[in-house]
C-alpha cells in the first residue's frame, strides 16, 4: 500500500519543551493519571466526514484542500482511497477510534439496493484493515439531514416514504456498526425540528421521532447491538428549532417514550454553547441522568452564532470537560473529534497538527482535571456549601425525603430569620482555577 501522508511521520509524546509541531508535547498515551493510562481515559476518536470527505467548502466558495487521496470522488475507488487514508492517519497520530455516518463511507447510489451494496463492499474493506491494528469503530450512524428528501425532517418528516427511507438507512448503518463492533449508535436529529409552527404538527412529529427510535432499539437489540444509543443534541442549525435542543430537553424526551434504558447522551462542545449553555453544564446534567455517553471534543467560537466545529485549543474548557467525565467514571463512549480544520489551513500537514492540537487540549485537560481533583479545594468548598444539611436533624429528613412542608415551617418559625447562608466564593474558586492552571509564573 503506497503511502499517502508522504513526509508526515508517526507523531510521538516528546513532552512540553519540544517546538515540534509534529509531536505530542502532553499527550503520553502510557501515563498513568489517576489510576489509568492517558490512553484508556482519552479514548480518541476521528469523524470520517471532517477528516476524509470535507475539504472546507462553504456557502460562499469551493474547497481549498485537497482530500482525493489519488482518487477520483464519488467512486467506490475514492471511498477505498479514503479508509487506506484514514488508517493511515489514525496510525501515525495514535487514534484508536472512528465514527461514521453512511454516506461518508460511500457515495449514495440511486437505489437503497445499490447504496447497501456499497456499504458492504467498504466495510468488508474496513474490517479487513482493521485486522493487527488497535483501531476500532466508536460509532456509526446515519445520515438523515443532507439529501433532499429530508427537508422537512426524518422521523418528523410529514411523509410516510421519506419516513421509511430514513428507517432504511437506520437499519443499515446499524447493521454496519455491528458488523464493525462499535460501541454505539448515534441519532443526531439535523432535520428534526421546524421552522414556523404554523406548518407544523410538534405532538405528531415527536411521537414519530421515538417509534423511529424505538424501532431502531428493537432492530439493533435483535442483531446482537449491545452498545449505547445517542442523542446528540443541537439546538439549531440546520433548522431554527430542533427538538433535542439540549441535554435536558432530550433526556424528558427519552423518559417521557420509555427509551431512557437504550440511550444516552453524545454530547457536543459548540452544540451545547448554541443552546446558551456551557460544555461543563451539558455534561453535568447528562452525567448527573446517569446518561453521559460519549462526547463529540470540539469547540465553537462565543463571537459566531454558528457551529464552527473548530479543533478545542481552550485549556481552561477541557480541564472542565475532563473534570465532568473524571467525576462521572469516566465515558463508555469516547471523545470523537467532530472538529474541522479552518478553511485556509488546508494542507495535510494541518490535518495531522489540528489532531496534535486536539489530543493535547484534552491531554493537558486531563492532568489539570486530576490536579483539581487531588487539589481538593474546590471539592470542599462544594461539600462544605451543603453542610448545613447533614449537620441537622431537618437537614437530614429533607434530603431522605421524610420532612413535610408543615415541620419544615415549624422549625422556621422556632429559628427566626435564617443566618446568612454563606458566600459563594467564586472568585476565590477561580483563582484556584488559574493557579492549578498556570501554577508558578
Ligand atoms: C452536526 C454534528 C453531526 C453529528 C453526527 O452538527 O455534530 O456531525 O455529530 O451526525
Ligand atoms: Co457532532
Amino acid at each position: 500500500m503506497a503511502e499517502i501522508f508522504q513526509n508526515l511521520p508517526k507523531v510521538k509524546y516528546e513532552g512540553a519543551d519540544s517546538k515540534n509541531p509534529l509531536a505530542f508535547k502532553y499527550y503520553d498515551p502510557d501515563r498513568v493519571i489517576l489510576g489509568k493510562t492517558m490512553r484508556e481515559h482519552l479514548p480518541f476518536a476521528m469523524a470520517w466526514w471532517h477528516n476524509l470527505c470535507a475539504s472546507g467548502s462553504d456557502m460562499f466558495g469551493a474547497g481549498t484542500s485537497d482530500k482525493r487521496f489519488g482518487a477520483e470522488p464519488g467512486t467506490m475507488e475514492h471511498a477505498k482511497a479514503k479508509v487506506d487514508a484514514g488508517f493511515e492517519f489514525m496510525q501515525k497520530l495514535g487514534i484508536e477510534y472512528f465514527c461514521f455516518h453512511d454516506i461518508d463511507l460511500v457515495p449514495e447510489a440511486a437505489t437503497i439496493q445499490e447504496t447497501n451494496a456499497r456499504l458492504d463492499e467498504i466495510t468488508d474493506y474496513i474490517l479487513e484493515k482493521m485486522k493487527g491494528t488497535q483501531i476500532k469503530c466508536l460509532w456509526g450512524t446515519a445520515n438523515m439531514f443532507s439529501n433532499p428528501r429530508f427537508m422537512n425532517g426524518a422521523g418528523s418528516s410529514n411523509s410516510v416514504d421519506v419516513f421509511c427511507h430514513a428507517a432504511a438507512q437506520i437499519k443499515k448503518a446499524l447493521d454496519c456498526t455491528v458488523k464493525l463492533g462499535g460501541r454505539g449508535y448515534v441519532f443526531w436529529g439535523g432535520r428534526e425540528g421546524y421552522e414556523t409552527l404554523l406548518n407544523t404538527d410538534v405532538k405528531f412529529e415527536q411521537e414519530n421521532i421515538a417509534q423511529l427510535m424505538k424501532m431502531a432499539v428493537s432492530y439493533g437489540r435483535s442483531i446482537g447491538f449491545t452498545g449505547d444509543f445517542y442523542i446528540e443534541p443541537k439546538p439549531k442549525e440546520p433548522m431554527k428549532h430542533q427538538y433535542d435542543f439540549d441535554a435536558s430537553t432530550a433526556i424528558g424526551f427519552l423518559r417521557q417514550y420509555g427509551l431512557d434504558k437504550d440511550f444516552k447522551m453524545n454530547i457536543e462542545a459548540n452544540h451545547a454553547t448554541l443552546a446558551g449553555h456551557s460544555f461543563q453544564h451539558d455534561l453535568r446534567i447528562s452525567a448527573i441522568n446517569g446518561m453521559l455517553g460519549s462526547v463529540d471534543a470540539n469547540q465553537g467560537d462565543l463571537l459566531l452564532g454558528w457551529d464552527t466545529d473548530e479543533f478545542p485549543f481552550d485549556v481552561y474548557e477541557t480541564t472542565l470537560c475532563m473534570y465532568e467525565i473524571l467525576k462521572a467514571g469516566g465515558l463508555t463512549g469516547g471523545l470523537n473529534f467532530d472538529a474541522k480544520n479552518r478553511r485556509p489551513s488546508n494542507t495535510h500537514e494541518d490535518m495531522f497538527q489540528a489532531f496534535v492540537l486536539g489530543m493535547d487540549s484534552f491531554a493537558l485537560g486531563l492532568i489539570k482535571a486530576a490536579a483539581l481533583i487531588e487539589d481538593g479545594r474546590i471539592d470542599n468548598f462544594v461539600k462544605e456549601r451543603y453542610a448545613s444539611y447533614e449537620g441537622s436533624d431537618i437537614g437530614k429528613k429533607i434530603r431522605a425525603g421524610s420532612a413535610t412542608l408543615a415541620e419544615c415551617a415549624a422549625i422556621a418559625a422556632q429559628n427566626g430569620a435564617p443566618a446568612s447562608p454563606g458566600s459563594g466564593k467564586q472568585e476565590y474558586l477561580e483563582a484556584v482555577m488559574n493557579q492549578i492552571l498556570f501554577g508558578r509564573a
